[in-house]
């Protein structure tokens, strides 16, 4: 490691179109500060938020830092060797016995830099396996940008300077493309107009000074409407529909159809709306209009993309300077893509990725035994959760290499922690502008985590083509970016800083289309039939967007809320009896999820709207309402094309329980336990005694009572004078028929109330310990229901004798009462089972650095190894922990 302070340059590299210039500082080898790079064109020194967060992300008590291996259901510890061997085994044996395509290599979005092209070269060396194609991203603008302009090439950001006016179409820069935003607000400043056209009201809304909120997949009416009202107006660009274009007549002839109040009416927009729009595209020249991703997916999205394409030709906004119909760039464009290695082989068996559970389930020559997953998070973002998930649970072996125990890693056999590019040296370029840029090694790898590039590398090593890939990463740079350095580059210039590449700041400005003709293409049909449906059934059209705080499925458990939000029209939530906040039920045609209403006034009545990303099981998982389609054009992923019903979740059971939380002590919140019970409907009330918070008199008014852990001993009534009235109140839930949780001192708590003692024990328990289930246990309602027990979190010097009529439940070694029932439905957990892992985290690091003060005296009793271990162990014994949890929760609040 080394010591002292530094400051690196690097490139983000998530899957993001801005591709910021950072600068990370570090010191004696831990980065503390990552922020935008001032020297870079584009980032000027800003960086977004996520990105301060990123360095928590990277030293995550989640983040998995060894190999792992699934054996006999668990997770456990292997060493780089074991975890390779056993892969490269099995590759062997399943090529040998079903051809290389009985595996399929599933390349996420999660990181596309130059190295990251060699995977594809490894599994070509291999003989072929099968891969993915399509895109769940951008697929279909691709696909209808090409249709008109041959080739889709982008306006180079920095060329929106010379634009008078913008139109930001179906895109969300104020969440998802940071370094646009001041380009923005310059032309509004300069006396220019910015139009947002979304249907939903997003963040870039503000950034505008029109909104305008078309009904979903409609905006092909609009696009019309405003070009019917330039042509009216006699102020087309004559010069190159004449000259420059072709289908102008067919074009024509499908403007032809409607008139402008029609469209307008088609849209769902007002004529207004699109008099502005028009007004704006011929009084202000040139006017940018920039493509979101949102327009990609529907089903028939190149017949949207297609009008505004025209729309901008009908302007005079093509191959002018300030002008276009930009959508973004290719990642790996400035790569030698020849090293992805497809000639290698005959072509080899693809899968449609937008219907990629589909596609897996019906391969069936050969069938695909094994998946090798990279840089995603398929069990959340593609598609029709549940029939993915099928297709990957019917694969007998599932290769996972990533940072997090994310749904597609709880479904995998093998796990190899990645590097981020933090940890990475690497060259990457970017969607959303003309850059490269270097990706400088930070810090050091964190644990054992590898870069991608070496796994591969010792992958490739245990068989017979090693020498065709071992070669060090400088000279695969080399070799990989020879395009870029053809442009009068080299590598060591690079990791000084961002590079321009050749690429036009105005794309076809001389008019010369690489289409048959050389010529624009106009749209030449329309058929309004494959437009969205309205289905009485299903009236809202779901739009899951991108998440304001994380890029797609970034994050961690502890990270989540308890439920998603979805967000409706107030007035239309009124309609229906929901007012925000309200638990909802969100169904589709092929799933449902719970979700927290917000309403918001500004929204289409018509839409529904989510943020993309929550892990399913963290409760979010909203791509179990999405249906696995493919778009008509560009193989994209049509997930707007789902249409869902919204409705108060059902009041019965869980839903709508009240109960009260008593907490003892900021440093044990309900973590896991109450989440779970928020997600289940339960309503929480919070009370803190020894804040000075009343305690309730009686149970009036709750439905079930949880007590909750704390450093006072339980029969230290001076200190906490309001134990006496809560074991009152423990034995008033109780003989009522409300359960009644108690968790470590609550437990004791519990025990005391109903007649046990309390006392201290010679040592302190910590750390995660396995016990056992009883007899009791094992026919207990809720204890028997959840075996077998992980190793759960302890956290206490006190303990207590059973009370008289108590059953104990769950017995440990060195402390025997661990859990016990008393009373008809009360629960006394001493273990902590409600602890996620930044409780837990906070508890192992507060205890070994003697932050707890009674508790300090404990921590010489466990030495550095027990913390480096358990640290080390946290990610799967949370997780395990979690997960049993939440089926605890399930059972005890079944009484309800
Ligand atoms: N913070 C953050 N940044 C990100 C990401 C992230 O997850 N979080 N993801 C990254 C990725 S993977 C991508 S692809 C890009 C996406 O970047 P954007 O395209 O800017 O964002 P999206 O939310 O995908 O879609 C933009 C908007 O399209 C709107 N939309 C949906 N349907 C229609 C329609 O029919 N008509 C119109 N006019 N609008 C419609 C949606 O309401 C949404 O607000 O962002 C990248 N950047
Ligand atoms: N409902 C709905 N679903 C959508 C969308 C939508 O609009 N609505 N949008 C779609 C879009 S635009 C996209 S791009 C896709 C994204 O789909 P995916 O790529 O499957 O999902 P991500 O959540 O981006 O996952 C990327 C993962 O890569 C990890 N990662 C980052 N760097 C590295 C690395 O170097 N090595 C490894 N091994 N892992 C790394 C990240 O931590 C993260 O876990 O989702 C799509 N899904
Ligand atoms: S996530 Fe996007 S905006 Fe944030 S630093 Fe990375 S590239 Fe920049
Ligand atoms: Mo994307």
């Amino acid at each position: 490691m080394k010591m002292g302070k530094q400051r690196i340059i690097t490139t983000c590299t998530r899957d993001c179109p801005n591709a910021c210039g950072l600068v990370a500082s570090v010191e004696d080898g831990r980065l503390v500060r990552l922020v935008g790079d001032p020297d870079h064109p584009l980032t000027n020194g800003i960086a977004c938020h996520k990105t301060v967060k990123y360095i928590d992300r990277v030293y995550s008590p989640e983040r998995i830092t060894h190999p792992m291996l699934r054996r006999h259901g668990r997770w456990e510890r292997a060493t780089w060797n074991e975890a390779l061997d056993l892969i490269a085994k099995r590759i062997r044996r399943i090529v040998e016995e079903s051809g290389p395509e009985a595996i399929l290599y599933y390349q996420g979005y999660g990181e596309r830099t130059a190295l990251k092209l060699l995977h594809r070269y490894f599994f070509n060396l291999l003989g072929g396996v099968t891969t993915l194609r399509g895109s769940l991203c951008g697929g279909a603008g691709q696909g209808a940008q090409n249709l008109d302009f041959g080739e889709r090439v982008s306006h180079d950001p920095l060329d929106h300077r010379n634009s008078r006016s913008m139109v930001l179409w179906a895109r969300n820069p104020a969440s998802t493309n940071i370094s646009l935003v001041p380009i923005i607000r310059d032309i509004r400043k300069r006396g220019g107009s910015v139009i947002v056209i979304d249907p939903a009201h997003t963040r870039s809304a503000a950034l505008a000074d029109h909104h305008i909120r078309p009904k979903p997949g409609h905006d092909g009416y609009l696009a019309m409407a405003a070009a019917k009202l330039i042509l009216s107006a006699g102020a087309e660009d004559r010069e190159f529909i004449n000259h420059f274009s072709e289908g102008y007549e067919q074009f024509r002839a499908i403007l032809d159809r409607h008139g402008v109040a029609e469209l307008c009416a088609m849209a769902g927009v007002s004529t207004a709306d699109a008099v502005i729009l028009a007004n704006t595209l011929m009084a202000q020249k040139p006017t940018s209009i920039l493509l979101g991703w949102g327009l990609h997916r529907y089903e028939n999205a190149h017949h949207l993309i297609r009008a505004v394409d025209a729309l901008g030709a009908v302007s005079g906004n093509i191959g002018v300077a300030g002008g276009g119909v930009s959508q973004g760039f290719e990642e790996y464009g400035p790569f030698d893509q020849h090293y992805w290695g497809d000639t290698l082989n005959p072509p080899r068996r693809t899968l449609l990725i937008a219907r990629v559970g589909e596609e897996l389930l019906n391969a069936t020559d050969p069938k695909i035994r094994m998946i090798f997953v990279t840089a995603a998070n398929p069990l959340c973002m593609a598609p029709n959760t549940a029939k993915v998930t099928e297709a990957f649970d019917s694969a007998e072996f599932v290769v996972y290499s990533g940072h997090f125990m994310d749904d597609t890693a709880d479904h995998a056999q093998v796990f190899l922690p990645a590097t981020t590019f933090l940890e990475e040296d690497d060259v990457t370029a970017s969607y959303g502008h003309n850059y490269v840029g270097p990706v400088n090694r930070v810090i050091e790898p964190v644990g054992e985590c590898r870069s991608e590039f070496r796994m591969f590398h010792e992958l490739a090593a245990r068989f017979p083509f090693a020498d065709r890939f071992r070669r060090s990463e400088e000279e695969w740079l080399h070799d990989l970016c020879a395009p870029i350095w053809a442009m009068g580059c080299d590598l060591p210039a690079l990791r000084r800083g961002a590079f321009r590449l050749d690429a036009p700041m105005v794309p076809y400005v001389d008019k010369n289309f690489p289409t048959p003709s050389g010529k624009f293409r106009f749209m030449n049909e329309f058929t309004p039939s494959e437009l969205p449906r309205h289905d009485p059934e299903f009236p809202y059209r779901l739009l899951t967007i991108a998440p304001h705080g994380s890029i797609c499925s970034e994050r961690t458990m502890a990270d989540h809320a308890p439920l998603p939000e979805i967000v409706l029209n107030t007035g239309e939530a009124a309609e229906n009896g929901m007012i925000d906040n309200d638990l909802v039920l969100v169904r589709s045609p092929v799933g449902q999820v719970r979700a927290r209403l917000k309403v918001d006034p500004d929204q289409r009545p018509d839409v529904a709207v989510a943020e993309r990303g929550g892990w399913t099981k963290a409760g979010h998982g909203l791509n179990l309402l999405t249906r696995d389609m493919v778009s008509a054009v560009g193989q994209g992923t049509p997930f707007y094309e789902t249409a869902v019903a919204i409705t108060p979740c059902p009041q019965e059971g869980v839903m709508g329980a009240r109960i009260l939380v008593v907490r003892h002590s900021p440093h044990a919140p309900g973590g896991v336990f109450c989440k779970e019970l928020e997600r289940l409907g339960a309503i929480l009330t919070t009370v803190s005694p020894l804040e000075g918070d009343a305690l309730p008199q009686t149970p009036d008014g709750h439905e079930g009572l949880v007590v909750l852990g704390g450093p006072q001993h339980a029969f230290d009534d001076e200190a906490s004078p309001h134990f006496v009235p809560l074991m009152r109140l423990m034995r008033e839930f109780d003989a009522a028929g409300r359960p009644v949780a108690g968790i470590c001192l609550g437990c004791q708590l519990l025990a005391r109330a109903y007649g046990g003692r309390t006392w201290t024990m010679d040592g302190l328990e910590f750390g995660f310990i396995t016990h056992r289930a009883t007899t009791a246990g094992m026919a207990d309602r809720v204890i028997g229901s959840v075996l077998p027990l992980p190793p759960l979190m302890e956290f206490h010097e006190d303990s207590f004798d059973l009370p008289e009529g108590a059953e104990l439940l769950v017995a440990g070694d060195s402390c025997v009462n661990q859990c016990f029932r008393v009373g008809s439905n009360a629960y006394g957990f001493q273990f902590h089972l409600e602890v996620d892992s930044r409780i837990a985290d906070h508890w192992i690091t507060g205890f070994r650095n003697g932050e707890f003060g009674n508790y300090a005296v404990y921590a010489e009793q466990f030495g550095e190894e027990f913390f480096v271990a358990i640290r080390e162990r946290l990610p799967v014994l949370v997780a395990e922990s979690e997960a049993w949890c939440r089926k605890v929760v399930a059972a005890w609040a079944a009484a309800l």
